[in-house]
């Protein structure tokens, strides 16, 4: 029998599938229908500590090589996730998810996490360095002092089952220095990656999205290779114990096998979601299953990391 059960340190899931942030997470109503769906399990829209109404309209655009979107940080605010959550934990018990969250400063950022680990929560977090679309905010993940100070500070008071969210790097001594901090730390996961920052995507003479002039993260099919590079470069330079979430242009079972054999523990998918609705998780399933079966591989174990170099 193929599997495509995972786990993320000690939380098991039945499929290695889930919804990136950002995409089927912003109410519980669209929770609701990812926990029904196919998927393993969902990631929440990063919260900040209140709500937000996010970016003007339009902010989030399909183009057919995938999406740019400058959405703003548009949440409920953390109470309104980590309440359906702990819901979940009693309704629930043997299921996990993932609170994605993130302050608007490194303040807000500590009171957001000491919240949480005061709470009941049991479950994963993942901590959102890589927002492109906050005005005047430029991405944490990208400053690496900045980066190691917040990390250095969260786990001074932090002890529950804590992963970032990563925007993709595109040097190789910028992968040596984030994996050299991240090793530093007793963080769970790593996820990469979030979109490619400030884009342009242009229709006729217009620009696609209204806020920042146009400049928007992009998604989909655009961003494949360079997710599958920061997915294997992490896997090659950080410590065992911290795993790997794989996101970024998965279309398809083919898309889901390549970010597994670059070393991702579990795979996300965001603006294919968006674009085909839950569907999607029945379908890249027996994709992957297939390509599995094909190859004689009963667990995702059996491939993950093993991606064949040519020297
Ligand atoms: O809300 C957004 O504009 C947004 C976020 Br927080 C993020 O992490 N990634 C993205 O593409 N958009």
């Amino acid at each position: 029998m193929v599997s495509t059960a995972s786990h993320i340190g000690d939380f098991q899931f039945k499929n290695v599938f889930m919804n990136a942030a950002g995409v089927y997470c912003m109410t519980r109503e669209e929770l609701e229908t990812v926990r029904q769906s196919a998927a393993g399990t969902f990631v929440t829209k990063t919260a900040t500590l209140e709500s937000r109404a996010g970016n003007p309209e339009p902010r989030y655009h399909d183009v057919p090589l995938g999406s740019i979107n400058s959405m703003g940080l548009p949440n409920q605010g953390l109470d309104y996730y980590l309440d359906y959550l702990l819901e979940l934990q009693d309704t629930a018990p043997e299921d996990t998810f993932f609170l994605s969250l993130v302050g608007l400063s490194p303040d807000e950022t500590h009171t957001i996490l000491k919240k949480v680990e005061a709470s009941a929560y049991q479950g994963l977090i993942e901590l959102n360095l890589s927002c492109p679309n906050v005005p005047g905010k430029p991405q944490i993940a990208y400053d690496f002092e900045t980066t190691e100070n917040l990390l250095t500070e969260v786990f001074t008071y932090f002890t529950k089952s804590l992963g970032v969210k990563l925007p993709p790097y595109f040097d190789i001594v910028h992968f040596d220095q984030a994996a050299t901090i991240f090793n530093k730390f007793p963080l769970t996961f790593v996820n990469c990656v979030n979109s490619i920052g400030n884009g342009l995507y242009i229709e006729d003479e217009t620009v696609a999205i209204k806020p920042k002039q146009g400049f928007g993260g992009l998604g989909g099919q655009y961003i494949k290779p360079t997710a599958l590079a920061n997915v294997h470069a992490f896997y090659q330079r950080l410590k065992p114990e911290i795993q790997i979430i794989g996101t970024g242009g998965v279309l398809t079972g083919r898309d889901a096998f390549e970010h597994i054999l670059c070393g991702a523990s579990m795979v996300q998918i965001g603006t294919q979601l968006q674009k085909e609705g839950v569907g999607i998780f029945e379908r890249v399933t027996a994709e992957l299953k297939a390509i599995m079966a094909e190859k004689g591989y009963d667990s995702i174990e059996d491939f993950r990391g093993k991606l064949h170099y040519m020297d």
